[in-house]
């Protein structure tokens, strides 16, 4: 069979290559061809998904109802293990293979589920690839199994077998156990080096996903010993109070839903939801199909939306809470400060959009909202108290709507954000194609008024921003809109805001951030990130926003300069100007590391830039602005439900949380991942 014929096994014929093997070449070769068509890319986001791919192994055996522990441990080598307590990967030979079932898992793409049609396997998506493909792209991968009283033991190098399976000892009776121990290809990765906690934020979600299951993480590192475990036996609804764990919430305790029906093929989708309402306005709905996040929802979060409106609507009618005549309450008023995790498994989940994170089988829109239409319905007979702070909430958002629909000025300003004119204060590029344009938004007039200069005008578009922007964290949409240099954005932009908003429409393909590198820079930073991530979040996620960086110091050598994006940079580069003029012989001259503006007696000048304003047009060009010269840092989501939470504690209304988490991230000052 052409599809089992292992790369290893067609070499040992002597080369020669029969028909049948070439199908499974193209195969094995394929993922590490091109790793990106299997895991994404092979940036630290690739490198974690080699992680998350073979722990999503153990997720579905725990799915199965047989695994209740996973462990990672990063070791000492930098190498990963993930150990977990299912049944073990079979070990027997396959007649048909005349090899071990093991070898054929280990190494045949997508041959996990030949042998167990278990229910709730991804077959979409990014996750679901086969721990084959990590093994391809794997410099060594070590896999033992613990079952049948044996321990099995395999070894592979660039996914090929070292040799073949063979017993390695006895596994204690009743026993079973998987292993895997893999170091990622550094041919393939630029970058080896894993993170801790990312991997800890995926293993997080991943226990309140599967409240059976607990999972562990150690880092064995060298100075970097720690280690975390993760069991919450609430599931979901403590994942709601985590995500909301610094908005107080309206409701005692959040809504939980669960229920399961038949697909059109008699298949069982299991629909689980959670939900709560805190004090602020904007919607945070975390929805997951099989364990992933789908970003860009789908049919359950619309059927979710549809309960939602429905069941609270009809109860505030039935109620008298909703005076009919007056006023109708809309989906958007019953979202607002909506925190709510839905998560169902699929036995055959149709991914589309453009990441493939949107559920499209039809069916599950009505199963989640009869799930849901039912649960919430009884709820609120059981919750009157709660379901009355609900209805009162929904009220005074759509009062809130009302007023400002009525207002005058909220129509001219509608008809700016649909893009009737752009902004005063924004110098457009001349090219249109928004594919090749990009949108600098900068940190103070001054320094907007370098970037219009020494920009590349025919690309290059510039608005100044002045001073800090509204905190879009505490606001409701209308005064957002109030807020000029927001309104600026939002129109430069030009796809709308929020619910509207249309990546088809964007004028830029990249969005970037110049802020000055001090404190109130990082704070004007974080300030316009909050505000794409929570109006414009699928603009991150489809990769359009970055962080400008310029550099923090210049060193002038007679009519040589030099720039310096870091501490390090700057010493290296004093170093090389000592050994440079070493090896010309001449008279050994002291550099030494001087204060700003202050000239040494060898003529060399250090200075640190203190903000952007203080480069003249032709250095931000040259340092900052040149695409054949700048590093521009993309933003990208880690984690949302995650993401979320830190954005709610960074710009929320509590201090001490925000203490706790800027000394716990002091270090990671320069990541930039939200
Ligand atoms: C195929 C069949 C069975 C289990 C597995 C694969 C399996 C794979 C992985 C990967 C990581 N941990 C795992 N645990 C199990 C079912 C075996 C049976 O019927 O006993």
């Amino acid at each position: 069979m052409a599809e089992v014929t292992s790369k290893s096994k067609a070499k040992k014929s002597n080369g020669d290559y029969t028909a049948d093997d070439i199908t499974v070449l193209k195969g094995l070769e394929a993922v590490r061809r091109r790793p990106a068509m299997y895991i994404g890319d092979v940036s630290a986001r690739g490198l974690h998904h080699l992680v998350y791919e073979v722990v999503d192994n153990s997720i579905d055996e725990a799915l199965a109802g047989y695994c209740k522990n996973i462990e990672v441990k990063i070791n000492k080598d930098g190498s990963v293990t993930v150990i977990d307590d299912g049944r073990g990967i079979p070990t027997g030979i396959i007649a048909d293979e005349k090899r071990s079932a093991l070898e054929v898992v280990m190494t045949v793409l997508h041959a996990g589920g030949k042998f167990d049609k278990n229910t709730y396997k991804v077959s979409g998506g990014l996750h679901g690839v086969g721990v084959s493909v990590v093994n391809a792209l794997s410099e060594w991968l070590e896999v033992e199994v613990r079952r049948d009283g044996k321990i099995s033991f395999q070894k592979y190098k660039r996914g090929d077998p070292v040799e073949t399976v063979k017993v390695i000892g006895k596994a204690e009776k009743g026993q079973t156990e998987t292993k895997i121990t893999f170091m990622p290809d550094g041919t393939i990765f630029k970058n080896r080096a894993f993170k801790f906690e990312t991997i800890a934020e995926r293993l997080r979600e991943l226990a309140f996903l599967n409240k059976e299951v607990s999972l562990e993480i150690t880092d064995l590192r060298a100075n970097q010993e720690q280690t975390d475990r993760f069991h919450f036996v609430g599931g979901i609804v403590e994942f709601v109070q985590y995500i909301d764990a610094t908005r107080p919430s309206v409701i005692k305790k959040p809504v939980y839903a669960k229920g399961a029906d038949k697909d059109e093929n008699g298949r069982m989708v299991e629909v689980e939801v959670s939900f709560q309402y805190n004090d602020q306005y904007s919607e945070n709905v975390f929805s997951y199909v099989n364990n992933i996040n789908t970003h860009e929802g789908g049919t359950h979060l619309v059927g979710f939306r549809t309960a939602l409106t429905r069941t609270l609507n009809n109860y505030g009618y039935k109620n008298n809470l909703v005076k009919e005549d007056k006023i109708t309450l809309t989906g958007d008023d019953f979202r607002e400060g909506l925190t709510a995790v839905i998560s169902i498994k699929v036995p055959e989940p149709q991914f589309e959009g453009q990441t493939k994170t949107k559920l499209g089988n039809s069916e599950v829109k009505s199963i989640v909202e009869s799930v849901v239409g039912q649960e919430l319905g009884n709820w609120l007979e059981q919750n009157p108290g709660d379901a009355k702070r609900i209805i009162e909430k929904s009220l005074r958002a759509a009062e809130a709507r009302e007023a400002s629909r009525k207002a005058r000025d909220l129509t001219r300003r509608k008809n700016a954000l649909d893009g009737g004119g752009l902004p005063g204060k924004l110098a457009d590029c001349s090219i249109n194609d928004p594919e090749h344009c990009e949108l600098y938004l900068v940190e103070g007039d001054s320094a907007g008024g370098s970037a219009k200069q020494g920009r590349d005008r025919r690309f290059q578009a510039i608005l100044p921003l002045k001073g800090k922007i509204l905190n879009v964290e505490k606001a409701r949409l209308h005064k957002i809109l109030e807020n000029e240099e927001i309104r600026n954005i939002f129109t430069a932009i030009g796809a709308g805001v929020g619910d509207d908003f249309d990546p088809a429409k964007i004028r830029y393909s990249k969005i970037i951030l110049m802020c000055d590198a001090d404190v109130d820079g990082s704070h004007i930073r974080t300030l316009l990130l909050t505000l794409f991530f929570r109006y414009m979040k699928q603009l991150i996620e489809l990769g359009h926003v970055y962080i400008a960086q310029p550099p923090l110091y210049k060193i002038k050598k007679g009519k040589q300069e030099f720039y310096a994006f870091d501490e390090e940079e700057r010493d290296e580069i004093l170093k090389r100007l000592k050994s440079e003029k070493k090896s010309a012989h001449e008279e050994e001259e002291v550099i030494e590391i001087v204060e700003e503006g202050v000239v040494p007696k060898n003529g060399s000048v250090i200075s640190r830039f203190k903000g952007l304003g203080e480069m003249n047009p032709e250095q931000l060009w040259s340092t900052t602005m040149n695409p054949e010269t700048r590093t521009i840092l993309q933003v990208t989501i880690e984690n949302a439900a995650d993401a979320d939470r830190t954005f709610s504690i960074l710009m929320g209304d509590e201090v001490e949380p925000r203490r706790a988490f800027i000394e716990k991230n002091a270090k990671y000052v320069r990541n930039l991942d939200v």
